[in-house]
């Protein structure tokens, strides 16, 4: 199988990461990459091809154009306010008190695009955020001219919650959905998004929402309970031509393999039936029992018993990595995943 990775996704660098209350180190660290890298070269996955740089406008094809005139260049009208560090909002419009405006100036703006205080942006941020789309372009490219069955991105930063005109949750752009809407304008008639990161995936459902070309598809923690809390309910169906083309199948917090596997289950029923003739895979393996931020106990052997099942749906089929944050332990269960696809 195929892997790109691009070397200027490591310039997404912030020092710190404002979590419950205390400042510490990112969880979504630049050094996820090189572990993942790292198991799979040693797995004979490698090496591992940059991405080739893709124009522009095909990220304009799922993202507002002001958002990415935004995205750009926030770190520079930063540095012109004379402020140190990264860019990050300090006021937000919230849903219920006020009616949504676009702000004026950079405190507004960082506000109104951004929805949480976990994705920092620093002066090379873009630059990042773009070679990661880069990579998992290069996987559908690979796709969407027959050359092979499957590719591996290794995206990061990640992408899966990054919405039409809104970044949080350590994503900026969405690469899987740029990566799917790729597939489409490339020939492809409908094309499939699962998502089994422990998170919801609410920028890829809003991108896709309104749209019977594009299933989306995800399991991840009850919002009730986890991040993003306002996306990611099982009533969320689509809407218009869309409605029936969200399938949303969330899980209480200390889900094992068992239960994770009816909804595997219950996610392959539903992309057999839509029969795409693509897969986007948003990768995350933050369902590991013990990762520091989440809170499902699926075991590094459940991954090869996920890459195994997909694998059956016998469809060209792309990986984008999304979350995952035991650092020692996410390449060895992306290689598992790869491997159980693979059979091997
Ligand atoms: N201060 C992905 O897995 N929230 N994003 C924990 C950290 C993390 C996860 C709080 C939610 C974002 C791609
Ligand atoms: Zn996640």
């Amino acid at each position: 199988m195929k892997c790109f990775h691009a070397p200027e996704q490591a310039l997404h660098a912030p020092t710190s990461e404002l979590n419950r209350g205390t400042m510490g180190p990112p969880f979504e660290a630049v050094s996820r990459a090189a572990t993942v890298a790292d198991a799979l070269t040693a797995a004979g996955f490698g090496p591992l091809a940059p991405p080739p740089t893709f124009p522009d406008a095909i990220v304009a094809r799922v993202h507002d154009a002001g958002f990415l005139e935004f995205l750009r260049t926030a770190h520079d009208q930063w540095q012109v306010l004379g402020r140190d560090g990264d860019a990050m909002p300090m006021c937000w419009p919230g849903t219920t008190m006020y009616p949504l405006r676009p702000g004026a100036n950079l405190d507004a703006k960082l506000g109104h695009y951004c929805f949480d205080i976990m994705t920092p942006i620093t002066a090379t941020s873009w630059i990042a955020a773009r070679a990661s789309v880069n990579t998992a372009l290069a996987g559908a490219r690979m796709l969407a001219d027959g050359g092979q069955g499957s590719a591996f991105a290794l995206c990061r930063p990640p992408g899966h919650h990054a919405g039409i005109a809104a970044y949080g949750g350590y994503c900026f752009l969405n690469s899987a959905a740029v990566a799917a809407q790729y597939l489409r304008d490339k020939g492809a008639r409908r094309v499939a998004v699962f998502d089994p990161d422990y998170h919801h995936g609410n920028g890829t459902q809003q991108i896709f929402y309104d749209r019977d070309d594009v299933l989306y598809v995800s399991i991840h923690a009850d919002p009730q309970t986890d991040f993003p809390f306002f996306s990611g309910f099982a009533d969320e169906v689509g809407i218009g031509a869309g409605e029936g083309f969200n399938l949303n199948l969330p899980l209480p917090r200390g889900t094992g393999w068992t239960e994770w596997e009816q909804a595997l289950e219950a996610a392959m029923a539903a992309l057999t039936r839509f029969a795409p003739d693509a897969l986007v895979i948003s990768l995350g393996v933050d369902t590991l029992e013990g990762d520091p931020l989440c809170h499902f106990r699926l075991h590094s052997d459940d991954f090869a018993r996920l890459g195994q099942r997909v694998a059956r749906l016998g469809l060209p089929t792309l990986f984008v990595l999304e979350g995952g944050y035991q650092l020692d332990l996410i390449g060895r269960n992306v290689v598992r995943t790869l491997q159980g696809f693979l059979n091997r």
